[in-house]
């Protein structure tokens, strides 16, 4: 592709973006931003120590404690942004992604309590379009939106204090085309623990052996006039007809972890009889409500903030779009559970749906086949 294609793409972007809702706010929201930074001069940041960050890809979490150590520290992450082709099912069906980190979601990031999560966020020169982030765990400038515009060969560096505790939704929020870069899977989730780490009503620590990240993923996937998938060679190629079928409001895919079968079969998430898991459940643009087959949320904080206390022994919760829940299970009994969205023609149809693979000894006391099925 030729620079002055490329040009002329962001340029249609950018035009595009004008008649963006969000537009005159972030540009307002900019140049006070601009105005706060300049006024506060990071001298009580410049003492506290600084931690770096590898992150890593999803289902996965980056090593962490649960209970912090010392003070409040600097956490450095950084975010590169990746506009690619995925391919979200066993059709072929192709996606023209745009990713933090090459994954859809992207990587979970894990901070304490009034720690300052640092964020270094790279858009390549090799992309063709504008980005940023805005963090629901952050205060102000739109949630980092206003802060964090960075079109491609450019870099940005935000800084927030994670002041309230929970899992969090992070994603791409440009002017002017929110919900397409969203749904184009530029989205994540932040946890921040409580300094002591999570407990339950009464106090008592909740110290989880595992913490796996689903995150959901709608997408919509226009067709040609014969029913098929339509192929583009960009993401700025597929906008015009992508946002006809965003309009619908139909998915025609919602899978956990950027394809249909992510997260089954060979890819399912491992656990152990009495293995203590942490399942954190993003959703940045749909509703959707977790059950783990065969098993419970024994701690549930369905919209996720750990000031609130969890609920017990629950079957389904539910998480809104825009939002991430997180749910604290005791596996029991061994085997493959599916872990699914219970609205279940999106987890059958669409592929809302994953795999825990358990292993362990059974017990019959919970559960036996006192007789198996046969003819009478
Ligand atoms: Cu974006």
């Amino acid at each position: 592709m030729s620079d002055q294609f490329q040009m002329t793409r962001r340029s249609m972007l950018a035009g595009a973006a004008i008649a963006g809702a969000l537009t005159p706010l972030v540009g307002a929201v900019s140049a006070q931003a601009e105005e706060a930074v300049a006024k506060i001069a990071p001298v009580d940041i410049a003492s506290l120590p600084r931690v770096k960050v590898d992150l890593v890809k999803p289902p996965f979490v980056h090593a962490h404690t649960q209970k912090a150590e010392g003070g409040p520290k600097v956490v450095e992450f950084t975010l590169t942004i990746e506009e690619k082709k995925i391919v979200v099912d066993d059709q072929g069906t192709e996606v023209q992604a745009m990713t933090f980190n090459g994954s859809v979601p992207g990587p979970m990031m894990v901070v304490h309590q009034d720690d300052y999560v640092e964020v270094t966020l790279i858009n390549p020169e090799t992309n063709q379009l504008q980005h940023n982030i805005d963090f629901h765990s952050a205060t102000g400038a739109l949630g980092g939106g206003a802060l964090t515009v960075v079109n491609p060969g450019e870099s940005a560096v935000l800084r927030f204090k994670a002041t309230k505790t929970g899992v969090f939704v992070y994603h791409c929020a440009p002017p002017g085309m929110v919900p397409w870069h969203v749904t184009s899977g530029m989205n994540g989730a932040i946890m921040v623990l409580p300094r002591e780490g999570l407990t339950d009503r009464q106090g008592k620590s909740l110290t989880y052996d595992k913490v796996y990240y689903v995150g959901e993923q709608d997408f919509y996937v226009p067709r040609d006039t014969q029913g098929n998938y339509k192929k583009y060679e960009s993401a700025g190629d597929a906008y015009a007809d992508t946002l006809e079928v965003m309009r619908t409001l139909t998915p025609t895919h919602i899978v956990f972890n950027g394809a249909v079968g992510a997260l089954t079969g060979d890819n399912a998430l491992k656990a152990a009889v009495g293995e203590k898991v942490l399942i954190v459940h993003s959703q940045a643009n749909r509703d959707t409500r977790p059950h783990l087959i065969g098993g419970h949320g024994d701690y549930v904080w369905a919209t996720g903030k750990f000031r609130n206390p969890p609920d017990r022994d629950q079957e389904t919760w539910f998480i809104p779009g825009g939002t991430a829940g997180a749910a604290f299970y005791t596996f029991e009994q061994p085997g493959i559970y599916a872990y699914v969205n219970h609205n279940l023609i999106e987890a059958f149809e669409l592929g809302a749906a994953a795999h825990f693979t358990v292993t362990g000894d059974w017990n019959d006391d919970l559960m036996t086949a006192v007789r198996a099925p046969s003819g009478t």
